[in-house]
């Protein structure tokens, strides 16, 4: 017998025992080898890439064969059941589908590198947070929750942001959301949560959004649910792209060091491109024009190399202070206000690698927050509590075996040894043939590990429980905090938070259950509740001031906050192929806004000469800015609403209105929806005039022109860019 039991790693040259995983040196720390943490962790997903280059066709056993006609009795046929090759190419086909997450299921995700800023090693013993620099490959997947794997990005939803980091001490996965507090305190109601949200089981409709009875039905009788609704009744429910989302862990967890020492954490993921969100007829529009608006999104820009960036910090309390900001440290539907606990930002993620296949490394990965290393530990939440049996479930289901971990995109960057053994599509020969502790005969191997031997993981210390047994809620107060979310937004986005309760409700068919909602807005604010009730016809209520406060806290709100990068933004130049001079104005200013790694979209009648996309294939919702040429004013002298001309406005300019080569009107439409969108837009020269002929007025905010392209042009629509959305563009009540 051998004296150690070897979980093997297949490498692209042969095997390596794992005690000498190749990768574990550069992908910890870069110290030992030249070798940089993306080399890293190519190298270890690239043992299993399949290269077809100058190959035959094989079936799965590795026998060469030609595929494209079945094996007949004559050319005619009948076909043979012998015809093992269409058997298995059939087989093989009618069995491509996992079953898809129950929730989450639409998703995009990517590589990258997580870097520690410092030795964390006095509040935890984490050994990814032990060395400034360390560096630590991580997988990101982000996620809608309510529709279908191909439902669109941009509906109306929840946003998950999960991160595995493959540590040297094993996986750790921060599975958490986009919003800081989420709908229930116990996991047991979470099937309920989740059949009122889903598509409704007569009919399943709607697709990817909670505008339908059975939501706000549960969000109405469940108190819990409201401050996470508003959160996602604001922006961020229809985040701009993922790149512009902060995450956070949402439950309170444990930093330990290695002596045990313990403190209570918030984790919070911060985007260094800015948060920005969408308002709604640009998402609605997105959701029809380009359903993988933020996937595509993400993709591109890693593809370019515009690698996205967040940091990750945590609020760090005492675990004597569990109660000592007026609610449960526990209670997942509250934030700990940042005027409370500041961040301490721990180290920085960058997304630098596209998967080389969806199915295999974003469809399959699973994350669980019960992925968890030495220097973390669990608190006592009931929802994380539940949830840690929940992940490990689903993949069971979904991979049909416990031997999910063994799938490239899931394995540790570590070997791994117990003894357990065999399951469904083992792929490991375990060498160990005492698979039971204690043994003798394996010299005790593998040996156990603790908080002092082994660098093993350890349950904090000083945790302890002790109670009747009851099934009874834990929290309460599910307003206070859902009415400082209300008072932090700035005015636009508490309109946009009314439309947004108003759109849903109208999709309603009972009456009972608008009322409802006005009912429960009514105990967040007054004015929330007069003006949904006004906008659903229904009587206008009295203040309920139970929860009423003028407290605020910040960093909440996804409007009004300039971004901090506009890498990757898109401006688009509205030229015309019949005046060439227009492309070139495009051209001219392309340069400078590419080296704030701003794009710049040349839109003309037809592709070529410079041109980068038709006015057939552009709306609005492509671009950031949008700039109108000089010289081309006559395009928009078709108003695109009415489809009259309104030549009275606009003066005749070197193009004509008329074209067959893109639906009538739509460079007006892109322009007029840009500026609806609060987008900054601009004209050069005589284009100001596409701009007044539509009401707007050049003197607005946001809205730029110049006689030539010189760089203050420039400068001014980086600054808009900067600006992101023009909230006086908005109709306000509140
Ligand atoms: Fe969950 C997936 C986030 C509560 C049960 N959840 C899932 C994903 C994210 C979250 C980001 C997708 C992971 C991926 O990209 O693969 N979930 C959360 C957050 C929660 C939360 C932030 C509350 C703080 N979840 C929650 C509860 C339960 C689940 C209370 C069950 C008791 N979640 C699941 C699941 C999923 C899942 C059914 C579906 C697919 C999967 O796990 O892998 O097990």
């Amino acid at each position: 017998m051998l004296g150690h039991l070897l979980l093997l790693l297949p490498t692209a040259v042969g095997i390596v025992s794992a005690a000498g995983c190749p990768y574990a040196a550069a992908a910890f720390g870069g110290k030992t080898t030249n070798v940089t943490v993306g080399e890293a962790y190519e190298q270890f997903l690239s043992q299993f890439y399949l290269n077809d280059t100058d190959s035959y066709m094989t079936t799965d056993f590795g026998t060469p064969i030609q595929d494209q006609y079945t094996l007949k009795v004559g050319p005619r046929g009948p076909g043979l059941l012998e015809d093992f090759m269409f058997r298995q190419k059939l087989q093989r086909f009618d069995h491509e589908r996992v079953p898809e997450r129950v929730v989450h299921a639409r998703g995009t995700g990517a590589h990258g590198v997580f870097t520690s800023y410092a030795n964390w090693s006095n509040i935890t013993a984490a050994s990814f947070l032990n060395e400034a620099g360390k560096q630590t490959p991580v997988f990101t997947r982000f996620s809608n929750v309510q529709g279908f794997r191909g439902s669109p990005d941009t509906v109306r939803d929840m946003h998950g942001f999960a991160t595995k980091f493959y540590t040297d001490e094993g996986n750790f996965d921060l599975v958490g959301n986009t919003v800081p507090v989420f709908f229930i305190t116990d996991a047991i109601q979470f099937p309920d949560l989740i059949h009122a949200v889903k598509p409704e089981p007569q009919n399943e409709i709607p697709q990817g959004g909670t505008a339908h009875d059975n939501a706000w039905d549960f969000f109405t009788q469940q108190p819990s649910s409201i401050h996470t609704v508003l959160w996602f009744m604001a922006g961020h429910g229809i985040p701009h792209t993922f790149r512009h989302v902060n995450g956070y862990g949402v439950h309170t967890f444990r930093f330990v060091t290695a002596s045990g020492a313990s403190k209570l954490v918030k984790f919070h993921w911060k985007s260094l491109q800015g948060v920005a969100s969408k308002v709604w007829e640009e998402a609605q529009a997105s959701a029809g024009k380009n359903i993988d608006f933020m996937r595509q999104d993400l993709y591109s820009n890693i593809e370019v190399g515009r690698y996205p960036e967040w940091e990750l910090g945590v609020q760090i309390m005492e675990e004597s202070q569990v109660l000592a900001f007026g609610f449960d440290l526990l209670d997942p539907t509250k934030i700990v206000p940042e005027e409370y606990v500041p961040i301490t930002w721990l180290g920085k993620m960058q997304l630098n690698a596209n998967p080389m296949n969806y199915f295999a490394e974003t469809e399959q990965i699973g994350m669980h927050p019960g992925h968890i290393v030495r220097g973390i530990d669990f608190s006592e939440d009931p929802l994380l509590q539940g949830r840690l049996y929940s992940y490990h479930d689903t993949q069971l289901n979904r991979h049909g075996g416990p031997n999910f971990e063994q799938i490239p995109i899931n394995r540790p960057r570590v070997p791994v040894h117990n003894n357990n053994r065999d399951g469904v599509a083992q792929q490991f020969i375990p060498l160990n043939n005492a698979p039971y502790t204690p043994n003798s005969l394996d010299n005790g191997n593998p040996k156990q590990a603790n908080q002092t031997v082994g660098d093993g993981f350890f349950t904090t210390p000083g945790r302890q429980a002790s109670g009747h047994l009851v099934r009874t809620p834990p929290f309460s107060d599910f307003y206070t905090q859902a009415r400082l979310f209300w008072n932090s937004l700035v005015p636009a986005e508490q309109q946009f938070v009314i439309n947004a309760i108003v759109f849903e409700n109208s999709k309603l068919t009972h009456a009972s259950v608008r009322q409802k909602t006005v009912e429960a807005m009514n105990l967040v604010d007054n004015t929330l509740a007069v003006k949904v009730a006004e906008g659903l016809g229904l009587p206008v209520p009295k203040p309920n001031p139970t929860y009423y406060h003028n407290n605020k806290t910040s960093g909440v709100g996804s409007f009004g906050k300039p971004l901090l990068s506009v890498a990757g933004m898109q401006v688009g130049f509205l030229a015309s192929n019949a005046y060439p001079a227009s492309i070139e104005q495009g051209r001219s200013i392309s340069a400078s806004l590419e080296a704030a790694g701003v794009d710049l979209i040349i839109v003309a009648e037809t592709l070529g000469n410079g041109v980068n996309a038709t006015y057939s294939i552009s709306d609005a919702i492509s671009f950031d800015a949008v700039i109108v040429a000089d010289g081309v004013e006559s395009l928009f002298s078709v108003n695109s609403f009415t489809n009259q001309p309104a030549t009275d406005k606009v003066p005749p300019t070197k193009v004509t209105a008329a074209s067959s080569l893109f639906p009538a009107g739509r460079p007006s439409q892109i322009l007029v929806d840009a500026f609806k969108y609060g987008k900054p837009v601009g004209a050069l020269g005589g284009g100001s005039a596409a701009l007044t002929s539509f009401g707007i007025s050049l003197k607005r905010p946001g809205v730029y022109v110049a006689d030539s392209t010189d760089s203050s042009f420039v400068k001014d629509i980086i600054d808009g860019l900067y600006t992101f959305r023009f909230l006086d563009r908005f109709a306000l009540e509140v």
